[in-house]
Order: structure tokens, then sequence, then C-alpha cells
């Protein structure tokens, strides 16, 4: 597939990290900034984003004991049901704010995933791929900024800072330290698409590199299109002149 990847002009920025890495901070931080910008941003997260993808994420999220969620939730429902937000994410969201030409902001995707549902609890990640695949339609970000934190400390701040623990926040700390590892083989396996960012730094201070770094990259981008459309007017029969 990836046959969507080339029809669009906008452009697909995620936000991936292990829990209380600030990436949803420096989501809401980098909407405004790129508003300023004069850009048209799109603001959303996984799971979620649309209405039965929200449902979803309560039925994902709940924590064990609550009436909604009686029962463990097996790794492979786990993954389905994940999948299943996205495939409605995908179509109903993103790709018609991509087709309309806006940055969309994702806070999580795939590669959140990939760490969690493979490298957390182990399934295949071969089948993931394939799965997620079927779920996006071959859509994969453009850029990921991948928000670093060591494990003890991102839990420590979820504590300090969150309502209400969720079913995942609840895992052994084993199980968040294999999603960190997952993540950082993942980014060294894609490290043009997947841009590290130090995540213990003051806010004030990631965000400036968020800045930059998104700053360098959509720079990067919008010259690369433009030599791809003076190709494309250039190769074009009878326009020569
Ligand atoms: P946030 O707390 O970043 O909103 O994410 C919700 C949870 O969803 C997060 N777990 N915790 N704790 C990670 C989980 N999740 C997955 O396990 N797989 C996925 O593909 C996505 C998008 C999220």
């Amino acid at each position: 597939m990836g046959v969507r990847k080339n029809r669009r002009d906008g452009i697909l920025i995620t936000f991936e990290g292990v829990e209380g890495s600030g990436k949803t901070t420096q989501l809401r931080r980098l909407a405004t900034l790129l508003r300023q910008d004069g850009y048209r941003v799109v603001e959303t997260r996984e799971p979620g984003g649309t209405s039965v993808a929200e449902r979803i994420r309560e039925i994902l999220l709940s924590a064990p004991g609550k009436p909604t969620m009686t029962e463990p939730m097996t790794a492979a429902c786990e993954a389905h049901l994940i999948l299943a937000a996205r495939s409605q994410h995908v179509t109903h969201v993103i790709e018609p704010a991509l087709r309309a030409g806006s940055i969309v902001l994702c806070d999580r995707f795939s590669d959140s995933t990939f760490a969690y549902q493979g490298y957390g609890r182990g399934l295949d990640l071969g089948m993931l791929q394939d799965m997620n695949r079927l779920a996006t339609g071959g859509l994969e970000p453009d850029l990921t900024l991948l928000f670093e934190i060591p494990v003890a400390t991102g839990l420590a701040r979820r504590r300090k800072f969150a309502m209400e623990q969720n079913r995942l926040d609840r895992e052994a700390h084993e199980f968040h330290e294999k999603v960190r590892r997952g993540f950082l083989a993942l980014a060294s396996g894609a490290p043009k698409r997947i841009k590290k960012i130090d995540g213990l730094p003051h806010p004030e201070t990631v965000a400036v590199e968020v800045a930059s770094a998104v700053r360098a990259f959509l720079t990067k981008a919008r010259t690369q299109r433009l030599k791809t459309v003076m190709h494309a007017a250039r190769a074009r029969p009878g326009r020569s002149r």
C-alpha cells in the first residue's frame, strides 16, 4: 500500500514517548507557535480523535475494578481495539486534514503500538505492522518527535500531576522499561523520521528544541516540495516554454 502517502499536501507530525515524557504539553505549545507562524494546525490524539475512537479509548484505559472493566484485557484485544480506533481516526480526521493541507499534530500514533503492544506486551512486530497497515492504509508520519525521559521520572511526574492513573499506567515498572527500550530501538531503525528530544529539562527549554527541530523540518519539506513541483512542471510535455 502506501498509496495515500503521496496524495496530500499536509504534514503529519507525531509525538511519542513513555508516560510523563511531557509530549502533550509540547504538542499544545507547538500548535500555538505554528498557528502564529500562519500554518493551519489540527491537534489530535490516539487512541481517540473521533467519537467512536474516544469510546474505544475509554474501554482501553479504564482501570480494572471500574464498572466498564471487570475482566483482564488480553494483549490481542488491546491491539485490535487500538488499531480499530486508529482506522476511524485516520479516515475521519487525519486524512481529510492532510488533504486540506493542514499540519496534523498527533499525540501518539503507530510507534506507540510497536513500542507498547510489540516491545511491551511481546506481540509479534511483523504482525503488528501488517495490522497497522490495514488501519492506516499505509499512512506514515512525516516527522516523529520522541520525548526521552527515564521511566522512573516519567511515572513520578504522572503520579504527581495526573488526576487518575489509567490501566496502562498501573503496569509494572519493567513493562514501561520495555516500552522505552522499544521506542529507542524504533528511533535507531528510522533515524531520519524519528528525532529524539531530551524531555528532562524545563518545558520552556524543551519547547525551544522542539520549535527549532520542526521549523528546520518544515523549511526542508517546503524546499523539497517546490523541487518536485518544478520537476513535474518541466517533465510535462508541451509545457517547456
Ligand atoms: P496517553 O497517556 O499518552 O494519552 O496515552 C494513553 C495510553 O495509550 C498510553 N498508556 N499509558 N500509560 C499508551 C497507550 N497506547 C498504546 O498502548 N498503544 C498505542 O498504539 C497508543 C496510540 C497508545
